[in-house]
């Protein structure tokens, strides 16, 4: 691996060594994060990145496009296959071009949208003020109940019947539990509002069939696809085939000029890795995983948000353990585990401080760890807090992640 990089360029061959290593030794539980398969990895270092190709297939705006049309063909296929959508436009650079095509579809600058805020679990796309979703559009939040820190539909349909959106948006980067769509659907439907899904964080369980799915409710689903779903860095956008022409000429020549088609390519590899049983295990296993890892943690008295999860995540409020987010990040890396720091709804905390962290099991679930790891890995947690100030436990604990990572060897054949 890396043979080329290596002669040409040692300093940038010793970086690429150091994050394999780094990936190799660390429990890795950022929620957002995976380890994708060898077959994807090659299809995105390959010839395909060297192409231009501006347009659809078929319909492109350089020569020598007939293998990438027939890559592209072949993704847009299997996601629709996938997902059971009528149509997909695979050529997101990501999950926000993704969503910013979605919004300028549909709508105009100024317009009203209504996203989950932030800072209840929400994503940065969904009209945060420091965002082009904020800056462009009047963006409007709901937030979660503080009694049951889940969704309160509800109020969500009395502020949609307030507040008139010409979109509904719904999805979360932190956000542990399902979401109701036929809900969503029917508060979309009374204020005449376009209903939009962002399932990035869970678009794998969907596939997996672990979790319902938006698209037969929503007009649009967009996601990335390098979360749950185990694929290339990227984004994708699920329609109706009514909705589908605004899209695709919004994407290009709207939001994007040429389309990453090696990483287009990258994307069809996915879709057909997602159709395995294999897969269907795996998601099976991230939401397995996530609840053993939750009930071990509240065990040992951490609080998670909404007292549960149903997905592949967990969001911990750190706070009756005497930290914040951000000293409970910096202690689990202590320790080798990679997570990062999270609001908490109602955060009395800066988003840089924060009271809470998210943790998830996508990646260690790639890894093929199971129930008995998460325990461990609880267990690891928990002793970690106890030892805060103990350098020689702590450094013992990292021993034990250590320990942990080599009984589940990643990339076992990269050199
Ligand atoms: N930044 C992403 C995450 O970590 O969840 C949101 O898309």
């Amino acid at each position: 691996m890396y043979d080329e990089v290596r002669k040409t360029d040692p300093e940038i061959a010793a970086i690429l060594d150091a994050e394999l290593g780094r990936q190799r030794s660390q429990l890795e539980m950022i929620a957002s994060e995976n380890f994708t398969s060898r077959a994807v990895m090659e299809t995105m270092g390959s010839t395909l990145t060297n192409k231009y190709a501006e347009g659809y297939p078929k319909k492109r705006y350089y020569g020598g496009c007939i293998h990438v049309d027939e890559a592209e063909m072949l993704a847009k296929r299997r996601a629709m296959a996938l997902f059971g959508a009528e149509r997909a436009n695979v050529q997101p650079h990501s999950g926000s071009t993704a969503n910013m095509t979605a919004y300028l579809a549909f709508l105009k600058p100024g317009d009203k949208i209504l996203g989950l805020s932030l800072s209840h679990g929400g994503h940065l796309t969904h009209g945060h003020p420091v965002n082009f979703s904020g800056l462009l559009f009047e963006a409007k939040h709901y937030e979660v109940s503080p009694e049951t820190e889940t969704i309160d539909y509800d109020k969500l349909r009395d502020q949609a019947l307030i507040e008139r959106p010409k979109m509904l948006v719904g999805g979360a980067s932190a956000y542990p539990r399902f979401w109701d769509y036929e809900k969503l659907r029917s508060i979309a439907d009374e204020i005449d509002a376009i209903l939009l899904f962002d399932m990035a964080h869970i678009a794998g369980l969907v596939a997996g069939g672990v979790h319902a799915s938006p698209v037969p409710f929503c007009d649009v689903v967009t996601s990335t696809t390098h979360k749950t779903l185990r694929g290339p860095r990227g984004g994708l956008i699920l329609s109706t085939k009514e909705k589908f022409k605004a899209i695709n000429k919004m994407n290009f020549p709207g939001v994007q000029g040429g389309p990453l088609m090696h990483v287009v390519a990258a994307k069809a590899v996915c879709f057909q890795e997602c159709m395995t049983d294999e897969f269907k295990q795996y998601a099976k296993d991230m939401v397995a995983n996530a609840s053993v890892l939750g009930d071990a943690l509240m065990e040992r008295g951490f609080h998670l948000v909404s007292g549960g999860t149903d997905n592949h995540l967990l969001l911990v409020n750190v706070s009756n353990k005497g930290l914040t987010g951000k000293s409970m990040e910096e202690l689990l890396e202590h320790v080798g585990i990679t997570c990062n720091k999270n609001t908490v709804p109602f955060d009395k905390e800066s988003p840089f401080v924060t009271s809470g962290v998210r943790l998830g099991t996508p990646a260690l679930t790639t890894r093929g760890m199971g129930p008995d790891e998460m325990k461990k890995i609880a267990d690891i947690i928990d002793r970690a807090v106890q030892n805060m100030e103990n350098q020689d436990a702590l450094d013992a604990l990292r021993g034990e992640a250590e320990e942990l990572c080599k009984a589940f060897p990643l990339y076992p054949g990269m050199k």
